[in-house]
């Protein structure tokens, strides 16, 4: 994506945009320092999400798929040069092997963009695979299964370590299908005794990201089902493991934004996979279903961050986990990413001395006006000024549909191109 162009498309709507800007800024009191923080803040892209995802009946190609590392990187580099907001991609391996990880590094860099944590997966078997992960990997009831999958974590920290990423994310699909299957209690000690010794060959500076998810691919039970087994099996490895929340994983209505504020405050919130979801673990794109709740997850980060003078954009990990199956994945990922910026602006917004009164005061009402004041202030032109002052694209799917990016990709990497991933 060529600088001018960007340039050349804020020249042309920078008036509109500033006329919508100076009206929503003449009433947020710490203009400056919310500008600042919405610059600085940026979520990492997912490498499985560039191509588009399927479901198990069926998968459709959108065309120009990233058919490569590189070519999977260069697309992060795009939306990061269109939003200013995405300068790390985070891998999942075997689906993306990084074998000249010096060179991979040089790719990314050309884009400004660095690696973020890095996903294990042995949730799947592989081709050369000698024992199967069918019932289970780091629980498994046989040690050579558990030794085999254990490896494989040790390994992903080593590529890590190449990229320059700090921290290794775990999600396990061990579970059980029927009741009688599985003795829950030896399953959660061969996984304790499993991340323990993956624990242990984590370098000084990395962290352990547990993610928990209730069901999908097991119906009866999953080992890592909830934040209770995932905080109990983080507080038992120690200060480097931590809790993993992922949107989608979690049964309807749960109150995750409880959840985020409890986590926060016992220095155990690993940080996001975001998405949205209707059902379960839909994988939709953020924002699309449930902005609301994005919001009051964002609100209480403020709330808890603050409270612990914690920089937003540093120590938590911030990582968009979808792959759609009908829309343009890289138009996808910058909806994503703009939804997450807006409910982070609202919560920036959220007048605290007046919620804190109303607290104290029983104020329900009060309470609710003072949340639903930020939610309901069209923050947008906040969003585009600070991507403005980046260098980013006041609009940047606008931009990409008329620089008509999607039909070059397919000129050069052909209609029928497949992604690795879901
Ligand atoms: C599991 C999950 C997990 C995987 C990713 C592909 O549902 O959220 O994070 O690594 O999907
Ligand atoms: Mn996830
Ligand atoms: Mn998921």
């Amino acid at each position: 994506m060529e600088q001018h162009k960007i340039d050349e498309y804020n020249r042309q709507h920078l008036a509109t945009h500033k006329r919508k800007f100076d009206f929503v800024a003449e009433d947020v009191k710490d203009l400056d320092d919310v500008l600042k923080k919405l610059r600085a803040f940026n979520i990492a892209i997912p490498s499985w999400a560039l191509g588009t995802g399927g479901t198990r009946f069926g998968r459709f190609s959108g065309g120009g798929e990233p058919r490569t590392l590189e070519e999977k990187i260069t697309d992060v580099g795009t939306i990061h040069a269109l939003n200013r907001s995405s300068n790390s991609i985070s891998l999942h391996i075997p689906w993306d092997i990084p074998e000249n990880a010096s060179a991979i590094k040089a790719h990314a860099a050309q884009y400004g963009l660095r690696f973020d944590a890095v996903n294990s997966n042995t949730f799947q078997d592989q081709k050369d695979q000698k024992l199967s992960y069918k019932f289970g990997s780091l629980h498994h009831t046989d040690k050579a299964v558990r030794d085999q999958a254990i490896q494989h974590n040790i390994d992903v920290i080593k590529y890590g370590v190449q990229l320059g990423s700090n921290a290794l994310s775990v999600w396990l699909s061990d579970g059980s299908n029927f009741p009688g299957q599985l003795n829950f209690r030896k399953a959660f000690q061969n996984t304790l005794d499993s991340l323990q010794q993956i624990y242990e060959a984590l370098p000084d500076d990395w962290k352990m990201w547990i993610e928990y998810k209730p069901f999908e691919p097991n119906f009866y039970s999953t080992t890592i089902g909830d934040w209770g087994q995932s905080h109990l099996l983080a507080s038992k490895l120690g200060k480097k493991a931590l809790t993993l929340v992922d949107l989608g994983h979690h049964l309807p209505n749960t109150n995750i934004e409880q959840i985020v504020s409890l986590l926060l405050m016992e220095e155990k919130l690993a940080g996001f996979h975001f998405n949205d979801s209707k059902y379960g673990d839909d994988d939709l794109t953020v924002g699309s279903i449930n902005p609301y709740q994005l919001f009051l997850i964002f609100n209480e980060l403020v709330e808890g961050m603050d409270a612990r003078g914690l920089s937003h954009a540093n120590g938590i990990g911030w990582m968009i986990d979808a792959s759609h199956n009908v829309k343009d994945p890289i138009e996808d990922l910058l909806q994503s990413v703009e939804a997450i910026k807006i409910a982070y602006a609202q919560a920036l917004l959220v007048d605290t001395k007046a919620l804190v009164n109303a607290q104290l005061n029983n104020d329900v009402a009060k309470a609710q006006e003072t949340l639903q004041a930020a939610y309901r202030t069209d923050v947008r032109p906040l969003i585009a000024e600070a991507r403005l002052r980046e260098g980013g694209a006041l609009d940047p799917i606008a931009v990409f549909r008329e620089q008509e990016v999607r039909k070059s990709l397919i000129k050069q990497r052909g209609d029928k191109t497949q992604a690795t991933g879901l």
